[in-house]
């Protein structure tokens, strides 16, 4: 069973550079209760008891014929201090494919496992080193696509959630006692509590959530970059503009409608922010079996993006205004403040652009509306930097910042569980041990972000995410 692995007490290996890369360095980590043996049956040089912890000794590499394969460098770091608590060895080779796989092979021969994903972060969150939320910190870290993301990520490595998340507790904490305080009391009809300063207190400790919260929602695409999607009829160009804004012909552009029947995905980085791209088939009725498919999963990229790109093609928009308003009503109303239309061809009309943006059938609409034009890039600026506006980093109006999405759901239960408690006392239902119990659930969604409160589905969920060598 897949989900055992990370509980067994073996001793894993893992190239942990780049495996495919050419690169001068390349090294491989080992951990576990025989890293140290397993480590020197590779070494040429011979390592007696008295290996130095933490001390870089150069070392031949041999296989097991005793043939020197590569020379490089080896450290010993001997439990606990080391990433994972355990008895750790990193060997350096040079960073070629074929070395390292070598070495790995032979390491596996000689008793070690392949580890894997994320393996060496659960050992060193089980073993203490680290709380969950900074191992989720050291996976952003490394996954991070711009300097925003990764000034984060090291903060949530260092940290910083742990600590705001023990703040938010100590609170909680604080309100449990009095409360608990209070049962001792029921039973002599004597309340020792106010019961609405009570609950006061506890709303003023949604809101600070609440704002921790919001405040996430705001920074999440700068930290894991913005989807968005052209969506629209055939042929209003949205191939061209995605080809576009990618800067290479990725999609097949023609003048068919119906061109693009799957969906097509990139990434770029425009000033510093991550944009993952995709370019649909065309809306509308009446398609064939296969356009049909593509077209189901237009309107499914539409709710999964961040950003929906409306693409009209602004030289027909007068004439087929009606059709326009049906294709747009395909897009589910939830997702309509995600729209934004891109008012696409105006190399090719004669009106001004602001005569076709008061149009009727686009002004009611009160969605946000760009002209462009693919073919010329003509607008192209102006769209750009005002998604990069919106995306400016918030004010940060919460006490502290959270990293995940993760997070963000468990203070969303946690919210709940205290809701609760709040709605009891507005009920007139002061039963301090009920409310005692919502407040405990609190405190255990809370545990689930630095993983106090854990089990392994999960553990295996969060670790599972990670690369293999992490
Ligand atoms: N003049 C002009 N032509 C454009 C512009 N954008 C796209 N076109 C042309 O419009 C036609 C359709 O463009 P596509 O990009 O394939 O349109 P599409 O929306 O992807 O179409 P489907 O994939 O069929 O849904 C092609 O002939 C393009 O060259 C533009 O800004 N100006
Ligand atoms: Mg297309």
């Amino acid at each position: 069973m897949a989900s055992a692995g990370y509980f067994n007490q073996d001793t894993i290996a893992s190239i942990i550079t780049s495996p495919n890369a050419f690169s001068p360095v390349g090294l491989i980590r080992l951990s576990g209760i025989s890293a140290f043996s397993i480590a020197r049956t590779i070494a040429s040089r011979s390592f007696n008891e008295k290996i130095k912890s933490h001390f870089l000794y150069r070392t031949s590499f041999i296989d097991s014929k005793e043939e020197v394969f590569d020379e490089g460098l080896i450290v010993f770091m001997r439990a606990p201090n080391s990433f994972t608590g355990e008895d750790v060895v990193e060997l350096h080779f040079h960073g070629n494919p074929y070395v390292l796989s070598k070495a790995i092979s032979l390491l596996i021969q000689n008793g070690a496992r392949q580890s894997l994903p994320g393996e060496f972060s659960f050992r060193a969150f089980r073993n203490g080193k680290i709380s969950l939320d900074q191992a989720e910190g050291i996976s952003s870290l490394i996954a991070s696509t711009n300097e925003y993301s990764a000034q984060r990520s090291f903060r949530l490595l260092q940290g910083n959630v742990k600590e705001g998340i023990q703040s938010l507790r100590d609170q909680l904490e604080r309100f449990l006692m009095e409360v608990e305080m209070d049962i001792d009391f029921s039973d002599q009809d004597l309340s020792v509590i106010d019961f609405s300063s009570w609950s006061n207190g506890l709303k003023n400790w949604v809101d600070e959530v609440r704002k921790i919260r919001e405040d996430f929602l705001k920074r999440k695409p700068l930290l894991e970059g913005v989807k968005l999607a052209f969506i629209g009829e055939p042929n209003s160009g949205k191939s061209s503009l995605f080809n576009r804004l990618l800067g290479m012909d990725r999609s097949i552009v023609s003048d068919e409608a119906g061109t693009t029947r799957d969906t097509v995905k990139e990434s770029i980085i425009v000033g510093d922010i991550l944009f993952r791209i995709t370019d649909t088939a065309g809306l509308r009725e009446g398609a064939g079996y296969v356009e049909s498919k593509g077209i189901e999963k237009s309107l499914q990229e539409s709710k999964d993006s961040d950003l929906i790109l409306f693409v009209v093609d602004a030289s027909v928009l007068e004439k087929k205004a009606d059709s326009m308003e049906r294709t747009l009503s395909l897009i589910g109303v939830e997702q309509r403040s995600k729209i934004k239309i891109l008012l696409n061809k105006i190399d090719l009309v004669s009106n001004s652009v602001d005569f076709l943006k008061n149009q009727n059938s686009l002004k009611q609409l009160k969605i946000p509306i760009f002209a462009v034009s693919a073919l010329t890039g003509e607008g192209f600026d102006q769209f750009l930097g005002s998604i990069q506006e919106n995306l400016e980093e918030s004010d940060g109006q919460g006490s502290f910042e959270i990293g995940r999405m993760r997070h963000f759901e468990v203070l969303g239960k946690a919210i709940e569980s205290v809701q609760e408690a709040i709605l009891k006392v507005d009920r007139g239902e002061k039963l301090p041990d009920l409310l005692s119990a919502d407040l405990r659930l609190a405190v255990e969604s809370l545990g689930e972000i630095t993983g106090e409160f854990s089990n392994d589905d999960m553990l295996n969920r969060i670790f599972s995410s990670f690369c293999i060598g992490k």
